[in-house]
């Protein structure tokens, strides 16, 4: 059942929260001008758990095919711990499965998925056996799939993005970020026929001895040959910076650039190319002197991450990890990000919700910020989304309980902000 979800936040303490259908727009009368607005979220439903703890992932493990049906892909821990996925034909009110994603084996996590113009859906995780990133795809909407190939061992962070010319983009890091002796770097590798042969995998950042990590991009809305895809570097200390890779022929070669690098910490970026090859950015930054404050930060650059647009503040909320959508059609970016105005001071508890924004401008101008789920006492995390072709977003994210300690993951989606 759908049904009208009005949310209005004000302060740090949720003032409101109201649902129910046939009531939505009743209490707009009453916001002052800087709350959030009222919207139309589908209520969230519940996937498919087999009874066991089931979380989502880093990057994106939502994908929807041309006729429509949304799958999306999970890791579940009920006796083993593997990965999985459930399908939906009636935007996201029942699911099927859960489904064994059969290519991948015990212990593995970390599903990206990707689907290309002829609905081929490409899927990367970790696995176990050896250790590494893998890659399978499926022509029926996840019925069957293809033997899994090894792209590397021994890396993880893995992010998977088709373009519209067909391209299949990969990254993911070697090493370990937190370790001190283990340096992460970046890698790259691309598939220019669907999936069927890789080419070899490239070194984007700088082999230093200085940690490169968490690289994130969205290719899916370009058919540009002008590509960038960011991630947070150490090595000008303990303070982090972002950099990047740009690359002017699809992926073929890439040069390193400074994205941001300040006296704040910055972390976590993304990065997407719009029709046009603008490459958008996004990174949450921690101010310098102040252990509580964290925030998202927003450019795009024209020329290949010489010169940027200023790095605009979007919200004055304590606010972590941006995601970046795109929409080509419509020329619609979404940048949704955990806003934790709900911390809990005396337990520590975050208590983060999903908040966005989205631009028709390219990026130079936002709409108001909306809550898309919130649950005032609970943290909402592993936060993914996907914007279709449709124009809808969607989201996915996991949370523990409330009557009991699983993990479940929960999908909304929102209606086009144009309809
Ligand atoms: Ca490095
Ligand atoms: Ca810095």
């Amino acid at each position: 059942m759908k049904k009208t979800v009005a949310l209005v936040l004000t302060g740090l303490i949720p003032a409101l929260f109201a649902c129910g259908g046939g009531s939505d727009g009743t209490a707009t009368n009453s916001v002052p001008a800087d709350d959030l607005s009222s919207l139309t979220w589908t209520e969230e439903t519940s996937l498919p758990n087999n009874g066991g703890s089931a979380s989502s992932v880093v990057g994106c493990n939502i994908t929807r095919s041309s006729d429509g049906v949304v799958t999306v892909f999970y890791t579940i821990k009920s006796g083993g711990f593997g990965i999985y996925f459930a399908r939906s034909s009636d935007g996201g009110e029942s699911w099927d499965g859960p489904t064994e994603f059969t290519p991948s084996g015990f212990g593995s996590y970390g599903p990206n998925v990707a689907i290309d113009s002829e609905d081929r859906m490409h899927v990367i995780w970790e696995g176990q056996s050896p250790e590494g990133v893998y890659y399978s795809s499926s022509d029926n909407g996840g019925d069957s799939w293809t033997e899994a190939v090894l792209l590397k061992e021994e890396v993880g962070g893995n992010i998977i993005s088709v373009d519209r010319n067909d391209r299949v983009h990969v990254t993911f890091h070697q090493g370990d970020p937190n370790s001190p002796d283990d340096i992460s770097e970046i890698y790259y590798v691309r598939s220019l026929d669907r999936g069927e042969t890789w080419d070899n995998a490239q070194l984007l950042s700088k082999k230093d001895q200085q940690h490169s990590a968490w690289a994130r991009f969205d290719f899916s809305g370009t058919a540009s040959d002008s590509l960038g895809i960011i991630w947070r570097d150490k090595r000008a200390g303990t303070t982090w910076d972002i950099y990047g890779a740009f690359s002017e022929d699809g992926g073929a070669t890439w040069t390193e650039k400074v994205v941001r690098e300040t006296v704040d910490k910055q972390w976590d970026p993304m990065s997407l190319v719009d029709a046009d090859g603008r490459t958008h950015v996004s990174m949450m930054e921690m101010p310098k002197g102040d252990a509580f404050e964290v925030e998202i930060r927003y450019a795009y650059t024209d020329d290949g991450g010489e010169t940027y647009s200023t790095f605009q503040k979007l919200t004055d909320v304590r606010s972590r990890f941006p995601f970046l959508m795109y929409n080509a059609a419509q020329d619609l970016v979404w940048l949704c990000w955990k806003d934790e105005r709900d911390f809990d001071f005396e337990t520590g508890d975050a208590n983060a919700d999903i908040v966005g924004l989205y631009s028709l401008t390219g990026g130079d101008s936002w709409s108001d910020l909306e809550t898309i789920a919130a649950h005032p006492t609970t943290e909402l995390r592993f936060h993914t989304f996907h914007l279709g072709t449709d124009a809808i977003l969607r989201t996915v994210y996991s949370y523990f309980g409330p009557e009991d300690d699983l993990e479940r993951v929960y999908y909304s989606q929102r209606s086009n902000p144009q309809n």
